[in-house]
């Protein structure tokens, strides 16, 4: 009997020793800190602001065809050019810089028949512009703007002072 209690106390001391000598290892075991997952949220993600400043667009120079304006200037020397050529249904302004009335007026003084075939009493007021005929006089610093639909070449005077002459030629 007294052996199998000494067994069993031995056993005993060996399960108890091996418990805590595992047990003891187990302590030993360096537990691992794990890095913290709570990494500080960082504020970096600021919303730029859309600053897209891009430079004013320069306005492109108009490429559209020139106009070409036509212009005969009347002053106290008389019209000049003296000789102008236009395309048909193109618009000829005379510009008063002279001192005094300005009536550009078809040939021939003084009924200026040349350009409509019309008498000056017969086409005055001229309202569809037909007549190649101011029909009155257009005060300084005014102008007179008449079409030509007729080819031709047309000369004209100054009703005012007839013997101021000019020639518009129209092709
Ligand atoms: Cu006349």
């Amino acid at each position: 009997m007294n052996k199998t209690i000494i067994a069993v106390v031995i056993a005993t001391v060996v399960l108890t020793g091996g418990y805590f000598f595992f047990k003891d290892v187990d302590r030993s075991t360096p537990e691992v800190s794990e890095p913290s997952s709570q990494q500080p949220i960082t504020q970096s993600s600021a919303s730029e602001p859309s600053t897209s400043e891009q430079p004013p667009q320069q306005p492109q120079a108009s490429q559209a065809p020139a106009v070409k304006e036509n212009v005969v200037t009347f002053t106290n020397s008389g019209y000049s050019p003296s000789i102008l050529t236009v395309k048909k249904d193109e618009t000829v302004t005379f510009k008063n810089q002279s001192s005094r009335s300005m009536w550009p007026a078809s040939a021939m003084h003084p009924t200026h028949r040349a350009y409509s075939n019309t008498s000056l009493d017969e086409h005055c007021p001229d309202t569809t512009g037909i007549a190649f005929d101011a029909c009155k006089g257009f005060l300084p610093s005014q102008s007179w703007s008449f079409t030509f639909n007729q080819v031709g070449t047309w000369k004209y005077h100054d009703h005012l002072s007839s013997s101021n002459t000019g020639v518009i030629v129209v092709e």
